[in-house]
């Protein structure tokens, strides 16, 4: 499947910004096969690196993504289920490795695998009716797109227990306090546009030196402190044969505006 055109998925660029929306509204964005297939589709092949950052979206105003598709998974026997688990880890890992900023722009709804989908964002910016929670147990499931990973790292390991042994619904202002989303805003035009104005001001900077931070940031989550220092280390000293390092440099002592490439 190599395509512009999704079923599943409204993709435009504005201002050199990607925004991405999942739009099966009708059942609340929820992810089933055919979706997550579509998202691996267009971060292969139509996520062009030609662009300054991307946001993610769910269409109408009520959700985000209302996590995996319940009606879909009741059929799976183990083996099926641990597949679909897999492609929905290999779509939030996608997420996470793509160079630019990804911003979750959480309108409504962001539960179960769609908070996960959120949470392989580099952040979350939500709207003030947002709802975010891993409601898994209460089916009688556990997180599976990467939610007792990444949540855990994102709000600590107690507080990521609590939410994942409740199941209870965040709302947006708690969101904010255990750091789970950066900020809430009042509409959906205004989450997008904050999103957009995060991405421009990074814009400014080094694209390649952002995609480089964000590696080293990504692989740090993962491993001891000294082995994330020695990663810092050797990619520093790979920035050195860079364009962007020595355009920014340069330019600082020439009291100019930096012209960076991206490479
Ligand atoms: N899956 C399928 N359909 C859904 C889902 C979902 N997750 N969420 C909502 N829908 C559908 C509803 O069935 C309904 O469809 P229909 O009109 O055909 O009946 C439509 O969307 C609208 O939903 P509601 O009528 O329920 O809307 P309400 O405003 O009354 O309620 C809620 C909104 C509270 C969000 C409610 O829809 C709800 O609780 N949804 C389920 C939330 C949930 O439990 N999500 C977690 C799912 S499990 C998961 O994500 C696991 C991820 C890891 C998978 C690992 C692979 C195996």
């Amino acid at each position: 499947m190599r395509n512009d055109s999704y079923e599943f998925l409204d993709y435009k660029v504005e201002d050199e910004i990607g925004i991405l929306t999942i739009n099966r509204e009708d059942k609340l964005n929820a992810l089933n096969e055919k979706v997550l297939d579509e998202l691996r589709d267009f971060l292969e092949f139509n996520c062009k690196s030609t662009i300054k950052g991307l946001i993610l979206t769910g269409a109408g105003e009520k959700a985000f993504i209302a996590g995996a598709d319940i009606k879909a998974m009741t059929s799976m026997d183990s083996t099926e289920a641990s597949e679909f688990a897999y492609k929905g880890q290999q779509v939030t890992f996608m997420f996470e490795e793509i160079r630019f900023p990804v911003i979750a722009a959480v309108n409504g709804f962001a539960l179960g695998g769609g908070c996960e989908v959120a949470l392989a964002c580099d952040f979350i910016l939500c709207s003030e009716n947002a709802v975010f929670g891993l409601p898994e147990v209460s089916l009688g499931l556990i997180p599976g797109f990467g939610g007792t990973q990444r949540l855990t790292k994102i709000v600590g390991r107690n507080r990521a227990k609590e939410l994942i042994y409740t199941g209870r619904m965040v709302k947006a202002d708690e969101a904010c306090e255990i750091g789970l989303s950066l900020k809430s805003l009042t509409s959906k035009e205004e989450l997008i546009a904050e999103a957009k104005n995060i991405i421009n001001k990074a814009s400014k900077n080094s694209p390649h030196a952002i995609g480089v931070a964000k590696f080293v940031i990504n692989r740090g989550a993962d491993i001891n402190l000294d082995e994330g220092l020695k990663v810092e280390r050797d990619m520093f000293g790979e920035i050195f044969s860079s364009y962007d390092m020595k355009e920014g440099t340069l330019a600082f002592l020439e009291k100019r505006k930096a012209q960076f490439k991206g490479e």
